[in-house]
């Protein structure tokens, strides 16, 4: 099956802001030295990096008021929203590569502004081990990047729910998390009250990758921007061990490949997160080189005899 994809641009958010341990700013090079650019030029992308976005240096303080460093994470925020938009409305698929998750607040709000204005109807996929639909309220952390689902859909401090200037920039019908396994008391309460579509581990098992997948892409037509938000710790620690938040129990390598080659088949992917690597936690730079092959999937890299 032979496919074009749109022209793409790469660019970095070298940040650890979010996060409670330091080492996803790494993650642009760390996913750079894994070969990601050539590997999309291989299959005959046009792509380009854009080198890193700049933001503050990560204060490393204690939370304030259930935050921690939000000043800080509004500003990275800020430049991912510039970053993207720009991208998009070049007529480009922006991938943003992370830095921890809080940065899909701006990767996010820069799709969703880019969909109201082409009347797109905007579906995101979160790929993750957690819910990240935390409040300052409730957050056992005080981290970022445990809110950013919950921050988009209008719930947050106002300088992450206002950023694009539309407030929700999405809603939780618009969402789908595959792969979820880690989810605080209270967020639980609070992501069954707001009615999110989430694929966990259990029923991964019970009915199967293949299954969770053509639930989770039903519904989408020609007019469906899918923006998928693909947090590595969605993948099993025992293949992908560099990042901060492991799970154990996660996808396993064949259940990841068959997301995102069904994610291809959709042609539908406009624009794609790539957050939570740190190699400082890895062996050798096995989880970025991972991801690589996993997003090479993502643009049809497939077994021989799809190809
Ligand atoms: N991530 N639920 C935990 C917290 O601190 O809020 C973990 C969040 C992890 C976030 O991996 O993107
Ligand atoms: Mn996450
Ligand atoms: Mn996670
Ligand atoms: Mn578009």
């Amino acid at each position: 099956m032979s496919r074009t994809y749109p022209p793409v641009s790469i660019f970095g958010a070298p940040t650890d802001v979010g996060a409670g341990t330091r080492g996803t700013r790494m993650g642009p090079e760390a996913l750079r030295v894994a070969g990601l650019v050539e590997a999309l030029a291989a299959r005959g992308v046009d792509v380009v990096d854009r080198g890193n976005v700049d933001g503050p240096g990560n204060p490393w303080q204690p939370p304030v008021d259930g935050y921690r460093h939000l000043d800080a994470v509004v500003a990275w925020n800020r430049a991912v929203l510039e970053a993207s938009t720009r991208e998009l409305e070049a007529g480009r698929m922006p991938i943003m590569l992370g830095g921890d998750h809080c940065l899909a607040v701006g990767s996010i709000a820069a799709v969703a502004a880019h969909c109201r204005r082409q009347g797109k109807k905007l579906r995101v996929l979160w790929l993750d081990a957690h819910t990240d639909f935390n409040t300052s309220d409730i957050t056992p952390s005080g981290n970022i990047h445990g809110m950013p689902v919950a921050c988009l859909c209008g719930i947050g401090p106002k300088a992450l729910t206002a950023l694009g200037g539309h407030e929700p920039e999405i809603t939780p019908a618009q969402v789908r998390q595959i792969g979820i396994r880690s989810v605080d008391q209270e967020e639980k309460r609070l992501v069954k009250q707001h009615g999110l579509d989430i694929y966990d581990m259990r029923y991964i098992d019970e009915v199967g990758m293949k299954q969770v997948m053509e639930e989770a892409l039903a519904g989408m037509d020609a007019d469906t921007h899918l923006h998928v938000s693909f947090d590595v710790d969605m993948l099993d620690p025992s293949i992908a061990p560099g990042t901060g938040t492991k799970v154990p129990g996660g996808v396993n390598y064949r259940e990841g490949q068959l997301i995102m080659e069904m994610i291809a088949d959709t042609g539908r992917m406009g624009s794609l997160d790539v957050v939570e690597v740190s190699p400082i936690l890895d062996a050798g730079n096995t989880t970025a080189e991972l991801a690589v092959d996993m997003i090479e999937s993502l643009f049809g890299k497939s077994t021989l005899m799809r190809d």
